[in-house]
Parts: structure tokens; C-alpha cells; sequence
């Protein structure tokens, strides 16, 4: 049955870390009360990229987490994962959902109603809207505004998180608007103890009421 909790969503980002670190990150972002976990990876080769998930897999089972694979219908299903995220340039959504089955869980990214409305209804189970702020980490994306979030959580009755640039310290502009949770790469990945950062973010989202 498929079910998740998207209120603390982790995304990876490998950049500047060796592997051993990078799976020690991500078991301490699990430890710290991440709800759903996605890993990112764009510039390794297919068979880098199941290695690493079949890793990472292994970490989030253990805590109960949902792994979501960024981009990869092919990789999430050789590592038999819980889900997959894609944006505008990767599979389209209703060709994903024929493919991977009503089971599977389906993310998408969407910066503009008309857009969210068509992820939902080619059958995506929950949006990532953003960039909120200017992020750090190597996307292309542009601002999204707090208005344009506020309308797409209004319009679709799917789970919406808020992404990018987000941290404890900047999460209050989502404060009234009804998302689901937030996302968050840097905050996490860059802590200097990420399972402290995880735990901060969950509890200033919670004091917001944004959670
Ligand atoms: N999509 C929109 S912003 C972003 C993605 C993947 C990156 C968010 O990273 P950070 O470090 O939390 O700003
Ligand atoms: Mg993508």
C-alpha cells in the first residue's frame, strides 16, 4: 500500500563528498526525522547511480523511509525504490504512472498551476514547488512566489512542498500557506551535523504551524 509523509523532505546532493560521507550524512538526516528521502544524483552513470541507491536504499528501509530516485524511472525500478521525482524535461507523468503502476509513488516538480494541474492529473501523488528562495545547490530552476505556491497547493488536493533555499531561519515566509511540507537539500546536506538540522527544521516548521 502506498503511503508517505512528505513533512521533512530530504534531498541529497553527493557534490564535494565521498561516498562513505555521503551515506553517513544520509542515515544521520534519517536519524534526525526525515519523513521521505530522495536521492539526486546528475551526474553519475547508470550503473553508478543504482550502486549508490541500492546503498542508500538499504539505509532508508532500516529507518522506514520511502526513497524516492530524481530523474530515473529505470534506476527506481532496478533498485525496486518507493518512488521517482521528475520535471519538465523527464518522462511525462502519465507515461510514468503507465509504467510504474498505481503502487509506485510519483513526484513532480511545478512552478505554475496550469502545470501542477497537469502533474496531477497524469497522475502525480505530490508536487515540488519552487525555488522559493535563490538556492545553492546546481538546479535549473527559477523563482517561484509565495502567491503562485499558495495557488497551487489551493488547486490540486495532492500533497506540496516547498523547495529551495530553504532553512530554519527563512521558513516563516511560508507561514499560512497550506503545503504539505518542505524540501530541503543545502540545509541538510551542509550541516555541520545533519541530524540536528533535520530535527531544528521539524521543530521550527512544527512552532509555524507550517507542519
Ligand atoms: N528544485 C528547485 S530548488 C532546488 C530544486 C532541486 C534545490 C533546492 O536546494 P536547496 O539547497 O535546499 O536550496
Ligand atoms: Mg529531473
Amino acid at each position: 500500500m502506498k503511503s508517505f509523509d512528505t513533512t521533512l523532505y530530504f534531498i541529497t546532493d553527493s557534490t564535494g563528498f565521498e561516498e562513505a560521507e555521503l551515506l553517513r550524512r544520509v542515515e544521520e538526516a534519517l536519524k534526525g526525522g526525515a519523513t521521505i528521502l530522495q536521492l539526486r544524483e546528475k551526474n553519475d552513470s547508470t550503473i553508478e547511480y543504482i550502486e549508490l541507491a541500492e546503498k542508500v536504499h538499504a539505509l532508508t528501509k532500516k529507518y522506514n523511509v520511502p526513497l524516492i530516485i530524481d530523474d530515473r524511472i529505470d534506476v527506481a525500478l532496478a533498485v525496486s525504490a518507493e518512488g521517482v521525482h521528475l520535471g519538465k524535461e523527464d518522462m511525462p507523468i502519465a507515461t510514468a504512472r503507465r509504467i510504474l503502476g498505481d503502487d509506485f509513488i510519483i513526484g513532480a516538480t511545478a512552478k505554475t498551476v496550469p502545470w501542477a494541474l497537469e502533474a496531477y492529473e497524469g497522475g502525480a501523488d505530490y508536487l515540488g514547488v519552487g525555488a522559493i528562495y535563490p538556492t545553492t545547490t546546481k538546479v535549473k530552476t527559477v523563482l517561484t512566489s509565495t502567491d503562485t505556491l499558495r495557488d497551487i497547493c489551493n488547486a490540486v488536493p495532492i500533497p506540496v512542498n516547498a523547495i529551495g533555499g530553504l532553512n530554519k531561519d527563512n521558513i516563516d515566509i511560508l507561514s499560512g500557506i497550506p503545503i504539505a511540507g518542505i524540501c530541503v537539500v543545502s540545509a541538510v546536506m551542509k550541516a555541520d551535523d545533519p541530524q540536528k538540522a533535520v530535527r531544528e527544521l521539524k521543530e521550527r516548521a512544527h512552532e509555524l504551524h507550517l507542519i
